[in-house]
């Protein structure tokens, strides 16, 4: 009673004041801005365009200015289209697109339309996120997907646009490129080409969230962030008790107790993987390679591939080998292979950590293929083209190469030929049948409670030009440690020249009852590179990847494995395109962790390793044979000439 007797007295000089009438002293800011547009050499409208489920979708359309009969380009994204097309504050298009945008020089100098949308779920699109949605059917009960969303938004492009041709081309890199693969399913007529660049194709086989049923848990900030609110803002920053992330990821244990502390159980993605780590139906049904294989081909498309992704290193040769039987008529499939890390080349590709290429690769990826190729599909005079149906970049002698199809080794002339480089006695690499030696095996201690770095410590978080490179570090501190085997071969007298997917065929056994296994295919350079010093016996991956040993039987069930046993394991490695030279030596590095990027194995079978509990992880012993009739090898396509 006293209390609110109080409280009254307090507010009664407020109520007085709110009763006495005052001058007005008018806001000084517009009740809407207007621009003056005269300098600019552009027109930027801001809409909602509606889709057949009544969800609208923000979409911001830059238009040049006097532009007509113009085609668009258009990209749609999770990642913000308004800060997409507001780089600089800018009267110019250039400078507003420049920065993610991809391949601003070809659309700036092309005349084009240029369209990029948020995708339903995200900043200011209405709807509901999910990750990479899945097309309608088991995993997507709604009336809607990234198809009829393409569908309905090329609709009312052609449609509301007074300035376009008419002629609708789709573009992107890794989410965004996904998205130009699912505007191929049923496509609107106005799409007439599509150019998938890095795309996220199937999260579980060797793109961003597993390599072979290992995971890759240096993701789980970017699912946090992503799937935490709308516009990754507020408390949705990802948050760290460590400057090294080898220690937050130990610290933790696993990715499911990792995940438990930082609340990540309230994301509906993460509740999916933890719940689907095999490949499962979950993963199976959206694996884009294998439900583009099953469509009609309609609409020209042009896959963008870099040999050094380090996020999406498998989705764009996979949707090749998928579609590319269905181009009879060899007109509507086209693959770039360039030196390139994930996204590089919209950016500068001269160089890629130590490596030089002698020219900007990704120039001139975007001067002579990417826009001739545009132009010619979206143009209304539709001038002339001649591109390649495959354009690869040979790392090694640093040349482009242009090919009839992937892999082909060169133009003609040449074949691939499957041949064994083997991981022999003494740590030899040889392309000669295992020698007898004294002992049958290689052997190493792999410890879970010292994995091995995947990259020098610090490790810092997956994101920006640091991770980017990774992929390319020297390799040369793991090839020292006594738990990574290094075979080496003797100093090539003449170029050994690999195109394709090596892969692995590897006589091994566990003390354990699961293992993960890492293998590195890698180009050691000579003991000293003049001019580059920093070269001088540089261990470059040229293919690398990681395979879960529980799915030695298949990657659907994940079994236990029999300890102390010889067993077969064999899985394909990421492509190469590249010349060993001579002077250098074939490397192969076999190790057991890849850490912290990719979760440890406890090497004690559990069912789901997210949940392994520490007394799960134990130390194993890791032989690698090489006796006769147990010879470990990797098989290489190494081009020969005919
Ligand atoms: N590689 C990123 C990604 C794609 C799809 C899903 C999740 C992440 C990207 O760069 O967009």
């Amino acid at each position: 009673m006293r209390t609110s007797l109080a409280a009254a007295l307090l507010c009664a000089p407020l109520a007085i004041l709110a009763q006495q009438q005052y001058p007005a002293l008018p806001s000084e800011t517009p009740a809407r801005l207007t621009r003056p547009a005269d300098e600019f050499d552009y027109v930027k409208r801001d809409v909602m365009i509606p889709m057949r489920d009544g969800v609208k979708l923000h979409t911001v359309i830059i238009v040049p200015k006097g532009a007509r009969r113009a085609p668009i380009l258009l990209t749609r994204t999770p990642y913000n289209a308004t800060d997409l097309t507001s780089h600089a504050p800018s009267a110019h298009l250039g400078p507003i697109l420049q920065g993610y945008d991809n391949a601003v020089d070809v659309i700036v100098e092309g005349g084009y339309i240029r369209v990029v949308q948020d995708i339903r779920g995200k900043y200011g699109s209405e709807g509901d996120y999910v990750m990479n949605r899945p097309l309608r059917g088991p995993l997507n009960p709604t009336p809607v997907d990234h198809a009829t969303d393409t569908y309905d938004t090329i609709d009312w492009l052609v449609k509301n646009i007074r300035e376009t041709n008419g002629k609708v081309g789709i573009l992107g890199i890794s989410y965004d490129g996904f998205l130009p693969l699912m505007a191929l399913v049923n496509p609107h007529p106005a799409l007439k080409v599509s150019v998938p660049m890095n795309p996220m194709v199937d999260g579980w086989m060797g793109d961003d969230w597993f390599h072979n049923g290992a995971f890759r848990q240096q993701m789980m900030p970017y699912i946090y962030e992503q799937e935490g609110t709308r516009a990754n803002d507020g408390d949705a920053r990802w948050f760290t008790l460590h400057h090294d992330d080898y220690d937050t990821y130990m610290q933790a244990g696993t990715a499911g107790e990792l995940g438990r502390r930082r609340g990540l159980d309230q994301m509906g993605f993460w509740q999916k993987l933890i719940e689907h780590p095999g490949y499962d139906t979950f993963w199976r049904e959206q694996a884009v390679d294998t439900l583009l294989a099953a469509l009609p081909l309609q609409v020209p498309v042009m896959l963008v591939h870099s040999l050094w992704d380090q996020e999406d290193i498998y989705g764009a040769p996979a949707v090749y080998k998928a579609i590319e039987p269905k181009d009879t008529a060899h007109d509507k499939v086209f693959l770039v292979l360039g030196p390139w890390h994930h996204g590089q080349e919209i950016g500068d590709g001269s160089t890629l950590g130590a490596l030089k290429f002698g020219s900007d690769t990704a120039l001139y990826f975007r001067q002579a293929i990417l826009r001739p190729f545009l132009d010619h599909y979206l143009k209304d005079e539709a001038p002339a083209m001649d591109v390649a149906p495959v354009t690869a970049y040979e790392t090694g002698t640093n040349t482009w190469r242009r090919l009839s199809a992937w892999p082909a080794g060169c133009a003609s002339g040449c074949a691939i030929k499957s041949t064994p480089l083997y991981l022999g006695a003494g740590l030899k690499a040889t392309f000669d049948a295992a020698a007898s030696a004294a002992s049958p095996y290689e052997e190493y201690v792999s410890d879970p409670a010292k994995p091995v770095p995947y990259r020098v410590r610090p490790n810092q978080p997956a994101g920006g030009a640091y991770w980017a490179r990774w992929l390319v570090d020297d390799q040369r501190e793991a090839s020292g440690r006594p738990d990574v085997l290094a075979f080496s071969s003797d100093v090539l007298e003449t170029p050994v020249k690999i195109s394709g997917q090596p892969i692995v065929n590897l006589i091994a056994s566990t003390s354990g009852t699961d293992a993960d296994w890492v293998v590195k295919v890698i180009d050691v350079y000579p003991d000293e590179v003049a001019g580059q010093p920093e070269m001088g016996g540089y261990q470059l991956m040229v293919s690398a990847d990681i395979f879960r040993g529980r799915y030695r039987e298949g990657f659907a069930d994940a079994k236990p494995i029999a300890a102390n046993t010889p067993l077969p394991y064999r899985f394909a490695l990421p492509n190469a395109n590249h010349a060993f030279l001579p002077g250098h030596r074939m490397m192969v590095q076999i190790q057991s962790s890849w850490f912290p990027l990719y979760d440890r194995n406890p090497q004690t079978f559990v069912r789901n390793i997210f949940f392994a509990r520490p007394e799960d992880f134990r130390k194993a012993t890791q032989r690698v044979y090489h006796a006769a009739g147990q010879a470990s090898c990797i098989e290489l396509p190494v081009v020969v000439q005919q």
